[in-house]
């Protein structure tokens, strides 16, 4: 088999440098009036996204799927959706990505498949089908029970009785999601077979689903009693799983020269290191869930602090090194929206955090990931009741939590408002049309009713919109080494509502200061640093003259300068 015939020219480490664009298929644009966004909608789109000037697209799951969980559970991983489109619409969409210089990269799901993918019908025909060792069977505890007490993230057990055989499955994640077992060699060769079937359509690399839980703990102890809030940091601790992937670099990843980011639900930012040293040779860099899970206990909203966001940043620049990488994003179709989230989406300031958090998004030591409609500043949804939500995830606790009298209706509600899933999967926001211009139909999922005010349309016309600070902000980083290299130093970590810090390449040295909050306020900048010039702001109208080492910073001004 010719392995590089489709290999792409990229210079070694191409991704550090990159601006990567999350788009999440259902929801980003409709072409033919079905109410669900597809592949001819997102070529339809590219224009706009090179205008923007991101250089990745992350396609969220693409493949054949009976949508569980939103195409998280895969049923062929070598066909299209057909809600999505074709496989000859997923190649002129790549076509005209890499004609614009934009790469893809694309969502391997492989800790799990979906229960209709054809490894699993026939791993569950029999105890003896050859496939049968394709995923992880047990038997129940003698009085039937099942094997352990693993919790499923979606609610209840983890487990499956199969009537056909009397065992069990294992399913971190919905019943349709088993979980494959990674302790068979077959397992590696399929899955590295359709890597391999993208790679030489012309993709770019993955972005990998929970692969820290791809290797299991050894005879699956049950979890102890402080274990089973937080499964995530057990279920992420197999001792084979660098094994794996080092396996998977060697064999697929290096030759291709991919990018790859894992999804490092439960890793701990001291085990970050060993996914990411490129001396050790395993993935590119990972999703840290320390910034994005701040103010979380599981559905639950806590509170979080200026100075507990910065300390996590740091811990993870400190954790990428000298030999890792790491990435800097808010919101992914998992989270709340980031502005709803970190910023203030009240009319008067969402506009101005929005642009704050893109500033602090884009100048981080680690590959910027925005997710669609951060760029417009989308906010979260107004839900009301249980029957606005279309995600398994609050359909399963609901039914788990609520419908049992454990948690009062209206307390979930109050949290899942802010926490939800479903924040970040409303349709995009195109236009001041119907329905957000997103679809000529029903959406799939309301569109945020505010789409008549914030849309791509209006931002596009006006020079001051979200949309153009995103867009300055990236050519910016494009045309600044320091800021994507430099080395990061928060110069105030203890600040309750001001964020600053330095990044410096040799003599080239930004500073980035973030006022977090509605009050004005006096800086006086700390450690003698004194200004040149203003390089970018977020329209606060900040006047500094060169020298300046005293700053009067606006509610949620948020500049980048150049020091002397
Ligand atoms: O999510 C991993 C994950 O476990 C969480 O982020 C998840 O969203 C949930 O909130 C945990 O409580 C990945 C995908 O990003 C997610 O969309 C999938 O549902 C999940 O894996 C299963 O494939
Ligand atoms: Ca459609």
């Amino acid at each position: 088999m010719s392995q590089t015939r489709a290999t792409p020219q990229r210079p070694t480490a191409w991704w550090k440098e990159v601006v990567v664009y999350q788009v999440y298929p259902r929801s980003f644009n409709d072409s033919n009036g079905d109410g669900i966004g597809d592949l001819n909608g997102i070529t339809a789109k590219l224009g706009y996204l090179q205008q923007l000037g991101i250089d990745v697209v992350w396609l969220s799951p693409h493949f054949d799927s009976p949508n569980a969980d939103n195409g998280y559970d895969i049923r062929n991983y070598r066909q299209v959706l057909a809600e999505f489109g074709t496989m000859a619409d997923f190649d002129r969409m790549l076509e005209d990505m890499r004609a614009r210089g934009i790469e893809l990269i694309i969502d391997l799901v492989v800790n799990h498949t979906s229960d209709e993918h054809v490894w699993f019908a026939d791993s569950r025909r029999s105890r003896d089908n050859p496939r049968r060792d394709y995923y992880i069977w047990r038997d129940g505890k003698p009085d039937g029970a099942p094997p352990n007490n693993y919790p499923s993230f979606f609610g209840g057990s983890a487990w499956q009785l199969d009537p056909t055989t009397g065992q069990y499955y294992l399913h971190y994640f919905d019943v349709k999601q088993p979980d494959l077992n990674w302790e068979n060699p077959q397992v590696h060769a399929e899955v590295f077979d359709l890597m391999r079937f993208w790679l030489d359509k012309g993709v770019a690399g993955f972005r990998m689903d929970v692969i820290p839980f791809i290797s299991k703990q050894p005879g699956l102890p049950d979890l102890a009693p402080d274990q089973l809030a937080h499964p995530e940091f057990v279920y992420s601790n197999g001792p084979q799983v660098h094994q794996y992937l080092q396996r998977m670099h060697h064999e697929i990843l290096d030759p291709y020269n991919a990018m790859s980011v894992g999804e490092a639900f439960g890793v701990t930012l001291e085990q970050a290191p060993l996914f990411t040293d490129a001396q050790r040779g395993e993935l590119s860099m990972v999703f840290q869930f320390d910034v994005v899970r701040l103010d979380r206990d599981n559905w639950r909203k806590t509170d979080w602090t200026l100075p507990a966001l910065k300390a996590a940043l740091a811990r993870i620049d400190q954790a990428a090194g000298l030999h890792g990488w790491a990435t800097s994003y808010l919101c992914n179709h998992d989270n709340p929206r980031a502005v709803s989230h970190f910023g203030d989406d009240s009319p008067a300031w969402r506009e101005r955090s929005a642009k704050a958090l893109a500033t602090l998004v884009l100048t981080q030591r680690a590959t910027p990931f925005l997710y669609q409609g951060d760029e417009l500043g989308m906010t979260n949804y107004p839900f009301q009741g249980v029957k606005d939500y279309d995600d398994v995830e609050v359909r399963g606790q609901w039914r788990q939590l609520v419908e049992t009298g454990r948690v009062p209706a209206a307390e979930y509600l109050e949290h899942v408002r802010q926490t939800s899933r479903d924040n970040a999967r409303t349709p995009m926001q195109w236009s001041a049309d119907p329905h957000g211009g997103f679809t000529t139909g029903q959406p799939w999922l309301a569109v945020n009713p505010n789409y008549v005010e914030i849309n791509a349309a209006a931002q596009l016309e006006d020079p001051d919109s979200v949309f153009h600070h995103h867009r300055r902000l990236i050519a910016l980083r494009h045309q600044t080494p320091a800021l994507v290299h430099g080395a990061y130093v928060d110069i105030d970590p203890k600040h309750e509502q001001i964020f600053a810090y330095t990044r410096t390449l040799a003599d080239e040295r930004y500073l980035v200061v973030l006022n977090f909050g509605t009050r004005p306020l006096e800086y006086a900048l700390p450690g003698g640093l004194s200004i040149e010039r203003a390089v970018l702001d977020n329209g606060s109208g900040d006047a500094v003259t060169a020298g300046a080492t005293l700053l009067t910073l606006a509610p949620w001004q948020a500049t980048i300068y150049k020091l002397d």
